[in-house]
């Protein structure tokens, strides 16, 4: 496992509590929430290593050889995440990219609201690629004898209380922030433990990758066109192009973009003019880890955290990364404005 910023082993456990110790009247509730979240992501973790296998014994929707009914992923990440975060009584309500409405947790007078995308990147279960989970927790603002309302629900990026992903890659990676630097803890599969592997990660300023679905180039506005043909020039000071990297699934490209620096982008398309990626358990989550690790989070001209969401599902475009490159994005974007068709 490879350390950065780390001298000793830390379990994801302990992390946890010495964080909220920093916290002067921390009632240890969201402490308990992330650790709730950390299991599930293991329980979800498991059954993808096994998804593979699952397929051989039983196609989804069947029944297996032993006469199990065998789930899609997303729904099976969905009931864990659920099951998860009505544990400890802690939640009033979880919104998921699974469920069209709010749930409202048994729970009702809990504290805190929980958005959720429980496995990202669905496209890639079949094909063995890397996917994700994605969660965003906001505290209630309304009386809790009271049931939770809009207001509760709909706050912009800003109010996250803590925002964070799992990645089941090459390993299960655990990220977090609740606004004081972001943590990263890798699973020991071996006995079931996430141990901290990076703490306050830092992005590079600048990077050379950038990454995007280019397939839709032909229906991008015009500034996100030249600024994709300005990538791949080679009169920049390196003397080389930029190099192009797309998993399609967004935690992946996102964790890659903050390791190695560069900028990830799901632009507006004429089809699409708002993009395709959901603003509350998708865009907030990671726009909130990539400011904490230096970067930028925009939709193009404002920031992510900044968006006031109308809607649970919203989705809006996203240019997310080194905070250099999402610059020069928003300048090409800028001097092009005019020549835009999108939306108009
Ligand atoms: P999903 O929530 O249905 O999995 O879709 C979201 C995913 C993101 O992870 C990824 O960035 C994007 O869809 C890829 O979309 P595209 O195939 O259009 O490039
Ligand atoms: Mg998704």
């Amino acid at each position: 496992m490879v350390s950065r910023n780390v001298d000793r082993l830390i379990t994801l456990e302990e992390h946890i509590i010495q964080s909220q110790n920093r916290f002067r009247g921390a009632t240890g509730e969201l402490s308990q929430l992330l650790r709730d979240i950390g299991l599930a992501a293991k329980i979800v973790s498991r059954e993808v290593n096994k998804a593979g296998i699952t397929n051989i014994l039983g196609l989804e929707g069947s029944e297996n050889v032993h006469g199990e009914h065998v789930k899609k992923l997303d729904v099976f990440a969905n009931e864990q995440m659920r099951h998860a975060l009505s544990r400890s009584q802690i939640i009033c309500t979880m919104v998921s990219e699974e469920d069209d409405e709010p749930v409202l947790m048994e729970s009702s007078s809990g504290k805190y609201i929980v958005f959720v995308d429980p496995l990202d990147g669905s496209s890639n279960i079949d094909v063995n690629v890397s996917i994700g989970t994605i969660f965003s927790i906001f505290r209630r603002k309304s009386h809790r004898a009271d049931l939770p309302d809009k207001e509760d629900i709909l706050q912009s990026g800003m109010e996250q209380v803590a925002g964070g992903y799992a990645l089941y890659g090459s390993s299960t990676i655990l990220a977090y922030t609740t606004g004081l630097g972001v943590s990263v803890f890798t699973l020991d599969p071996s006995i079931g433990e996430f141990f901290l592997s990076d703490d306050n990660i830092q992005m590079p300023e600048h990077g050379s990758y950038y990454s995007i679905n280019e397939g839709s180039f032909s229906t991008w506005e015009k500034g996100l066109q030249e600024y994709i043909k300005y990538c791949k020039r080679d009169d920049k000071p390196s003397g080389k192009p930029y190099s192009a990297r797309y998993i399609g699934s967004m935690v992946a490209d996102v964790h890659r973009t903050i390791l190695k620096g560069g900028i990830f982008i799901y632009p507006a398309t004429q089809k699409h003019p708002q993009g395709k990626l959901r603003l509350m358990y998708e865009c907030n989550p990671l726009a909130f880890i990539v400011e904490q690790a230096g970067g930028r989070a925009s939709n193009g001209e404002k920031r992510i955290l900044d968006i006031q969401p109308e809607d649970i599902h919203q989705s809006t475009p996203i240019f997310l990364g080194s905070k250099q490159n999402v610059e020069e994005a928003e300048q090409f974007l800028k001097e092009y404005e005019a020549e835009s068709m999108i939306g108009k």
